[in-house]
């Protein structure tokens, strides 16, 4: 095991047990929601967007409780996000994280619900002063993180990508659909680590760019595993891209220049981080683990 491959799997441990205790299970019919949250962020996935939090905060000294509470708040999102985008009205998928989708497990009212709930959630962590003692950081925080979900950020981008079901894009139209959908929430990622350490503008400003990049290396990536891998190595299902003519990196680039591009951003996001030298090295690890990911 590589040195990331134990620090990532360590902050995944700690993020699960912070959920496992921000989601205590209830009795009577609430019971049921929970469960139903507690299925979808429970036990899951790489948690890539916490470990970017909880790595950017450790550069500045962050105390972990703060970290992890702001990584467990962007989490609920990101798996709202998954939930929502897996109902039949959106990607009609019945596997995620290699389980039945929520709305599989339980039914949709109450996926959409279990959603709404991660959702709102998130904005409760943030707000907590156990996540920072100072009104004017979590205030920051909370602002930052509902741009990158709202719509300007994520939903935006899964709107224009429905209508890109219907329309040809070029490249820089999907580079654009692809900073909200997936980018913004990586971006707070990195920066609202750097906003919880007290990083200095110029030093969000550094991990902002570094998150740009990455966040787009990522969604290549995934356009690559989604035309190569298996449904049972994703965990979800695989090659729906082709299956609906979506537009993707490989459609515009070809599998050779989609993988050459991610290539390039990656070496282009860990060069952004050369003002906090070895520091930032669990960053430079997530960058490559982006590039080399199976799932
Ligand atoms: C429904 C409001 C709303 C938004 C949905 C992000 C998103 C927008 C949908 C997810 C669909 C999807 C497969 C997007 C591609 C990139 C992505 C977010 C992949 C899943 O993230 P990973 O690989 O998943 O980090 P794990 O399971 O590891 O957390």
């Amino acid at each position: 095991m590589t040195a990331f491959d134990a620090r990532i799997k360590e902050t995944a441990a700690l993020v699960e047990t912070a959920l496992d205790q921000l989601l205590p299970r209830r009795s009577g019919p609430l019971g049921r929601v929970v469960d139903a949250m507690r299925h979808g962020a429970l036990d899951g996935g790489k948690r890539l967007r916490p470990f970017l939090v909880i790595a950017a905060a450790d550069m500045f000294g962050a105390p972990r409780a703060r970290s992890v509470r702001t990584g467990c708040a962007v989490e609920m999102i990101h798996c709202y996000s998954l939930i929502h985008d897996d109902l039949p009205a959106m990607d009609d998928s019945d596997l995620r994280r290699g389980r039945p989708s929520v709305h599989r497990a339980y039914d949709e009212a109450t996926a959409i619900l279990a959603g709404d709930a991660l959702l709102t959630q998130a904005f409760e962590i943030l707000a907590a002063p156990e996540t920072h003692p100072d009104g004017d950081i979590r205030c920051r925080l909370a602002l930052e993180l509902a741009k990158a979900s709202g719509k300007e950020g994520m939903v935006g981008g899964q709107m224009i990508d429905i209508y890109a079901e219907q329309k040809n894009f070029d490249l820089a139209g999907i580079e654009e659909l692809q900073r909200l959908k997936t980018g913004a929430i990586i971006r707070f990622s990195a920066i609202g680590g750097g906003i919880v350490g007290g990083a200095t503008d110029a030093e969000v400003e550094a991990l902002r760019r570094y998150a740009e990049d990455l966040g787009l290396a990522f969604q290549i990536v995934d356009d690559i595993l989604d035309a190569t891998a298996d449904a049972q190595t994703l965990g979800k299902p695989s090659g729906q891209d082709a299956e609906m003519d979506k537009a993707t990196f490989i459609k515009l680039l070809g599998m050779d220049g989609a993988r050459r591009k991610a290539a390039e951003l990656v070496d282009r996001c860990k060069a952004h981080l050369a003002p906090f030298g070895a520091r930032a090295e669990p960053l430079k690890g997530a960058a490559d683990f982006v590039f080399a990911r199976k799932s």
